[in-house]
C-alpha cells in the first residue's frame, strides 16, 4: 500500500510540475521590438529645373521702345531657357492685369506669376488668392505698395536714383543759364516709375537752382507728351529745359518745340530716360542732349528669382538694375552696340 502512495504522491508531484510549466505564465519575453520601420527614404523634396515652370505673364501694354524691349526679353529668354511662358497684354488697364491675375491663380499649371504693374495700388487681394493657391510672385519692371511677405522679390530700377540722375544731369546742361525753368512730362501718374522719377528729381534739383514750372502726364507716349508741351509753349517760351520720364515723351515735346519755331536741345535742353534706339537717334540729331538709363533686359534676372523661389531658395525683396547715363557727344559710337 506504501508504495502505491508513494506511486500516486510522485504521479502527482510530476502533474503539477508539469502544469506549471504549462501555465505558469512565463515572464513575458521582452516585449519583442517592433521591426525597425524600414529606414524609409525621406521624400526629397522635388527640384524645380526651367523646363518645369510655367510662368503667366501679367504685361502693361505695348506702349513704348522700351516695353516692347522688356516683352521681347522675356519671350526670347524663355524659349531659350525651355519655359512654359503664358503671355498677357494688358493694354495699360489695370482691370485687364487684375482679371488676368486671377485666371493666371485658377489656372493648375501656371507655377509662376511675373506681373510688371501698372499702378502700385489695389495688389493685396490678388495676391492674398496666389499665395493661398501656392503661386510664386514675382514682380519685375515696377514695385508696388504691398506687404514684402505677398511677393517673393522685386526685379527693376531704382526709380528714384533715375530722378536725381536726370536732376543733376538738368544741372549740368543749364550750367550758366541764368533762368532755369524746367518742364515735366510724367508718366502714367499712377505708376511706380512715375511717382519715383518725380520724386528723385525733386530731391536734387534745388542743387542748382531748376524749378519745375510746369508738370503733366504724357502717358508715356509722344502724341500726348507732344500735345502737353504745344499746349505749355503757348502759354510761354520761358522754358529752359524739359524732363521727360521716358524716351517716347521727350521725343512729342522735341516736335512741338520745333513747331513753335524753335531748336530742341539748344534753345530748350531735353533730358530722357529709358535709353530706347529712338533717343539715341535723337541725340545723334541734336535734338535731345542727355539720356538716363533704364534697362528693360529684365527677364535672365526674374526668371532665375522665380526658379530659387520654386525651390525654396532665399531671395532679397529687391534685385536693382545697374544702369547709366548715355550724352550726345558719344551717341553715334554707342548706338550700333546697343540691343533696343
Ligand atoms: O520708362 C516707360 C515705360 O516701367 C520703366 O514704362 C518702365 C517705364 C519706362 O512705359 O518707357
Amino acid at each position: 500500500m506504501k508504495s502505491m502512495t508513494t506511486i500516486v504522491r510522485v504521479i502527482l508531484v510530476l502533474a503539477f510540475a508539469f502544469a506549471a510549466v504549462s501555465c505558469t505564465p512565463t515572464a513575458p519575453a521582452e516585449p519583442t521590438q517592433p521591426p525597425a520601420p524600414a529606414a524609409t527614404a525621406t521624400t526629397a523634396p522635388k527640384v524645380y529645373t526651367y523646363k518645369d515652370m510655367v510662368v503667366g505673364f501679367i504685361q502693361t501694354g505695348s506702349e513704348g521702345g522700351w516695353r516692347a524691349a522688356n516683352t521681347a526679353s522675356f519671350k526670347e529668354t524663355a524659349d531659350q531657357l525651355g519655359i512654359t511662358l503664358k503671355f498677357y497684354d494688358a493694354q495699360n488697364k489695370l482691370e485687364n492685369q487684375i482679371s488676368a491675375f486671377r485666371n493666371f491663380i485658377a489656372d493648375k499649371d501656371v507655377n509662376v506669376i511675373i506681373l510688371a504693374a501698372l499702378e502700385t495700388t489695389g495688389w493685396d487681394e490678388v495676391l492674398k488668392e496666389a499665395q493661398a493657391a501656392g503661386k510664386i510672385v514675382v514682380l519685375e519692371d515696377r514695385r508696388i505698395d504691398a506687404s514684402e511677405d505677398l511677393y517673393a522679390t522685386y526685379i527693376g530700377s531704382d526709380f528714384v536714383e533715375e530722378g536725381r540722375k536726370a536732376a543733376v544731369e538738368m544741372c549740368k546742361l543749364l550750367e550758366g543759364s541764368e533762368k532755369k525753368n524746367v518742364v515735366e512730362l510724367v508718366g502714367n501718374v499712377g505708376s511706380s516709375a512715375a511717382k519715383d522719377r518725380g520724386q528723385g528729381f525733386r530731391e536734387k534739383m534745388g542743387e542748382c537752382g531748376i524749378t519745375i514750372t510746369q508738370s503733366q502726364t504724357g502717358n508715356w507716349n509722344s502724341t500726348e507728351g507732344k500735345a502737353v508741351m504745344e499746349a505749355w509753349l503757348k502759354q510761354s517760351t520761358d522754358i529752359q529745359g524739359v524732363f521727360a520720364q521716358n524716351d517716347e515723351m521727350g521725343l512729342g515735346a522735341a516736335e512741338a518745340i520745333k513747331e513753335a519755331g524753335l531748336k530742341p536741345g539748344t534753345d530748350i535742353k531735353i533730358l530722357t530716360v529709358d535709353a530706347t534706339a529712338g533717343a539715341f537717334k535723337a541725340m545723334i540729331a541734336g535734338d535731345i542732349n542727355t539720356v538716363v538709363e533704364c534697362n528693360p533686359l529684365l527677364a535672365p534676372q526674374v526668371y532665375e528669382a522665380a526658379l530659387k523661389a520654386l525651390n525654396n531658395e532665399s531671395l532679397p525683396k529687391w534685385v536693382p538694375s545697374q544702369e547709366g547715363v548715355f550724352y550726345a557727344a558719344d551717341a553715334a559710337t554707342i548706338l550700333p552696340t546697343r540691343k533696343y
